[in-house]
């Protein structure tokens, strides 16, 4: 072996520790199996919380399998159609037509798009026009000069093909891990974008870098006028790797999850322009001194924010997100766990709406790693997931688009 060889080796297994978690996560079999509510804060003034298991009988869906065999799926859509749009981390956007996965994918991408690590073909959103348009958006990782960044793109696809047919915006930094990649279409019709700190932590703080931030640009790529800062995307500062993004359907409030250092993963509550302290504080930490960026010469100062709610020592590794709009779960926040191989239901206080009354756990262990869950216009609910990514363990099928339906409550009919 020659010392390069060994460098390079080295440096490899310098990033994987640096990246995952120090402590293995809980996995509750010492836990008691339902602690009561007063017993889920770690202490009275802890963000942490700790979730509860519900049993899989009590949950009101049922289960079905869409499709099977993906290949790391990260983020999927459903047009008005019924189509869903899917991407595979390794570059390909798949759909489901009919029920059925069509062989063929729709794009698969050439260079300069790479796939390493956690980078890869990320985020999907469909336009919200898109029946109109037929426009699509992604995320993925390309190379350029030997450094690892990323891009939004939009694309057009005409009798289940994409083509490419502009790119919105790039540069954005990237890495072997840390690459964020959510997309969303918020109220405003704006499309949102979560950025990772590409493992170069001080990004974050930095607002002349597009890294460690949310996002928000127009479908044609260009700035808001109302954007906090006046020409800029940068939406929000102080992230770490954020990878799921969601609006409270009645209050129209964005949220999102975020992957923590050693377990204290997040979400929190965005608002324009706010700091959210990564690498300065994380889970409960607080600073009383303000966080400086110099932009042009100006210097921008903004207190860091706590987020609502952090996983404490736990690891949760969590990633796509969405607020259920109707039936039993309305108004609860569901978020799709890796490492924590379950889906969160989290329940906000219902007068505030910022603090976080309940955390539950649903399908602990049982699927497997899960990346991203959706909401679909009939009020089923899909998720993915990502056994086949490296990190977890392959099971029958894998990877799976789940389908969970809701079962008919007699009661309210
Ligand atoms: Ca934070």
């Amino acid at each position: 072996m020659n010392r390069a060889f060994i460098l390079l080796t080295g440096i490899i297994l310098l990033l994987l520790a640096g990246c995952r978690p120090t402590t293995e996560p809980v996995l509750d079999t010492s836990q008691p199996e339902t602690p009561s509510r007063s017993e889920q804060r770690d202490t009275s003034d802890s963000l942490a919380m700790e979730a509860v298991p519900v049993r899989e009988e009590e949950i009101p869906y049922t289960i079905e399998v869409v499709a099977e065999h993906l290949h790391i799926p990260w983020a999927l859509d459903i047009a008005e159609d019924g189509r869903i749009f899917l991407t595979e981390r390794p570059g390909q956007v798949r759909v489901i037509q009919d029920g059925k996965l069509r062989e063929e994918p729709l794009i698969s991408f050439p260079a300069p798009f790479v796939s390493k690590g956690e980078g890869g073909l990320l985020g999907l959103v469909l336009d919200p026009e898109f029946s109109r348009n037929h426009y699509l958006y992604v995320y993925h990782s390309y190379q350029e000069a030997g450094n690892v960044k990323n891009r939004v793109i939009r694309l057009v696809e005409r009798e289940n093909r994409l083509f490419v047919d502009s790119i919105l915006l790039d540069g954005i930094p990237g890495n072997v891990f840390h690459n964020g990649g959510r997309l969303k279409f918020g109220p405003d019709g704006y499309l949102y974008i979560t950025a990772g700190d590409a493992l170069d932590p001080n990004l974050a703080q930095d607002l002349n870098s597009l890294a460690g931030k949310i996002l928000r640009i127009r479908p044609d790529g260009t700035i808001p006028d109302d954007n906090p800062f006046a020409g800029s995307p940068v939406y929000s500062w102080g992230h770490r790797n954020p990878q799921g993004l969601s609006w409270h359907p009645e209050i129209q409030q964005l949220f999102s999850s975020e992957h923590g250092q050693s377990a204290h993963d997040e979400l929190n509550r965005l608002e324009a322009g706010a700091n959210y302290g990564w690498p300065v504080i994380e889970g409960d930490q607080q600073s009383s001194e303000p966080a400086v960026s110099v932009v042009d010469g100006v210097n921008v100062t903004k207190p860091l924010q706590r987020p609502v709610l952090h996983s404490g020592g736990t690891t949760w590794a969590p990633s796509g997100m969405t607020f259920v709009t109707r039936g039993p779960w309305k108004n609860q926040l569901l978020i799709a766990n890796l490492r924590g191989q379950q889906i969160l239901k989290v329940t906000l206080d219902p007068s505030s709406r910022n603090e976080v009354k309940q955390v539950e756990s649903l399908f602990r262990n049982r699927f497997g790693r899960i990346r991203t869950v959706m909401e679909g216009a009939d009020g089923s609910l899909y998720f993915v997931t990502n056994n086949r990514d490296g990190r977890g363990r392959e099971l029958n099928g894998d990877d799976r688009l789940i389908r969970l339906i809701p079962k008919r409550d007699e009661s309210k009919e």
